[in-house]
């Protein structure tokens, strides 16, 4: 790997060629502790050009490559394998590309570099009088690379789509060094296939992304969050149709379930929500009327709202409600190292679903017991999310995170209700086994095809979303 590693510095400048093993072992980590990988070395290229460079080293080499963004992804896409019989593969860090152009108020687009935060990038929207249209908790880390790459969702995918309907062009880089894409901002034109849209949700195994075109949005401003106590999924999926029919807009639509609410009141030290002993609560985020915010209080009135409702309409209120939902994720990782299972299921379906919930994570659980495999004490199971769009992010904490058992069984659950296995997170080192239970042999089929033709020696993010053969 000497060699190798000579080469990466001659394109990148000796500095930005890590290979101090702690160092690189941090990156090699992911998110939740579950994925823990080798790799031979961390580099970051800083334009196109040295990305062009990095990749044409690495196939020289016929070394793989993880492209990484913030690391906050939650399938294992973002990390190596832990071993494997080829050299450990090469992390290709975007932590440099962070060019911001300005915004350009004619189109209502921006064009920025793929190492960007989300954070940064809704402050510089919001500071032209716009507004990207994706928001998430990791979003002083995630990266506008590893958004599209992942087709992440978010609190605002009820109002405005997940990063596939914000993305008007990419540049990229692919397997052969060859860069591709053009990010000049125009929404019309028909010469053949969207290379933007193919690498929205492509997880690395495509191309590398070094910029991206995005969509802005006219701001919104939020009238009022609630915070409502509800007797589960079911009652919180209809009273939030039954909000949304009655306001102009709903900007968000979230879940969380008693034990997530326990263990969030617990962890950041929140008070007792409204209706403290009911089994499942909805948040609601409404757009005020044009000019007229005072309004939402009459819209409201023919809801029906449950008496334990909190409604806040100042901004320090609507953030202290946020904060039981927005703050789930860290929680449930001081609790221990959790399964996640970020699945999709029908509205309809949604009350089916959570009552066999803990039967099917009892069962998983027993039976990896069964195999010797290692059990935290009795599993604790979270339910949250993105019940607006049927997302629901199941975490349960207990079995031995080596053990995919609990996994498999809520996914085949969601899969069983005519759902997806993966909504948001995408489909990364963990659910490649399970693409085929909702995606048809030919539609596998012609993805690999694609796979193949863009990167025939299989040295972008190999293991990754594409089951092994
Ligand atoms: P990484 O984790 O670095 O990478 C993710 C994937 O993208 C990997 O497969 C990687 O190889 C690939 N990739 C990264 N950059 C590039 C690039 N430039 N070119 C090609 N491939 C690339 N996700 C949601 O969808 N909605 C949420 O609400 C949400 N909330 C979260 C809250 C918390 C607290 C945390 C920790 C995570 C959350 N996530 C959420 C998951 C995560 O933030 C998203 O998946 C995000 O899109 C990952 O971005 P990243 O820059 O960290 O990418
Ligand atoms: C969220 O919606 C994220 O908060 C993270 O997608 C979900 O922690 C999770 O399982
Ligand atoms: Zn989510």
């Amino acid at each position: 790997m000497r060699k190798l590693i000579a080469d990466l510095r001659a394109v990148t400048g000796p500095a930005r060629v890590l290979t101090e093993p702690d160092v690189v072992a941090g990156y090699a980590t992911d998110w939740t502790r579950r994925y823990l990988g080798a790799a031979t070395c961390v580099v970051s290229p800083a334009s196109i050009a040295q990305v062009a460079g990095v990749i044409r080293a690495c196939a020289a080499h016929g070394v793989p490559i993880v492209p990484q963004g913030g690391n906050t992804g939650l399938v294992g896409g973002s990390v190596p394998p832990a071993g494997g019989t080829g050299p450990a593969p090469v992390i290709l860090s975007t932590g440099r590309l962070t060019s911001l152009d300005p915004v350009d108020a004619r189109s209502g687009q921006v064009t920025a570099g793929a190492g960007v935060t989300i954070a940064r990038l809704a402050g510089h929207a919001t500071a032209a009088g716009l507004r990207y249209g994706v928001d998430l908790a990791s979003r002083d880390s995630a990266t506008v690379g590893g958004t599209i790459a992942t087709n992440a969702g978010g609190i605002h995918a009820i109002r405005y789509g997940p990063t596939r309907a914000q993305v008007v062009g990419v540049t990229a880089v692919l397997a052969d060094g060859s860069a591709v894409g053009e990010i000049s901002g125009l929404t019309v034109g028909a010469t053949g296939y969207d290379l933007a849209q193919l690498l929205t949700g492509s997880e690395g195994t495509l191309a590398v992304i070094t910029a991206a075109r995005l969509r802005l949005r006219v701001p919104e401003r939020p009238a009022a969050v609630l915070l409502a106590g509800v007797a589960g999924i079911d009652a919180a999926a209809d009273l939030l149709a039954r909000i949304g029919a009655a306001v102009p807009a709903l900007l968000a639509g979230e879940y969380v379930d008693a034990s997530g609410m326990a263990l969030v009141r617990r962890v950041a030290g929140l008070p007792p929500p409204p209706g403290p002993g009911c089994s499942g609560f909805l948040l609601a985020e409404i757009a005020a009327d044009q000019g007229d915010s005072d309004r939402v209080e009459q819209q409201l009135s023919s809801v029906g709202l449950p008496d334990e409702t909190a409604v806040a309409q100042d901004a320090r209120g609507m953030a202290a409600l946020w904060a039981y939902r927005e703050r789930m994720t860290e929680a449930i990782a001081t609790a221990g190292i959790p399964h996640k299972i970020d699945v999709a299921v029908p509205s309809v379906k949604l009350g089916a679903f959570a009552a066999e919930l803990d039967d099917v994570v009892g069962e998983a659980s027993d039976a990896s017991r069964g195999t010797g495999a290692r059990q935290f004490g009795q599993p604790l199971v979270t339910v949250f999310g993105h019940i607006g769009v049927g997302n629901l992010h199941v975490n349960v904490i207990g079995p031995d995170p080596a053990d995919p058992s609990v996994d498999v069984a809520v996914a085949r659950l969601a899969a069983a209700h005519g759902g997806s296995v993966a909504a948001e997170h995408g489909v990364g080192r963990a659910k490649t086994g399970w693409l085929g239970w909702t995606r048809s042999a030919a539609e596998i089929g012609a993805m690999r095809a694609i796979k193949t033709a863009l990167d025939p020696a299989g040295l972008l993010n190999p293991g990754v979303l594409l089951p092994s053969r």
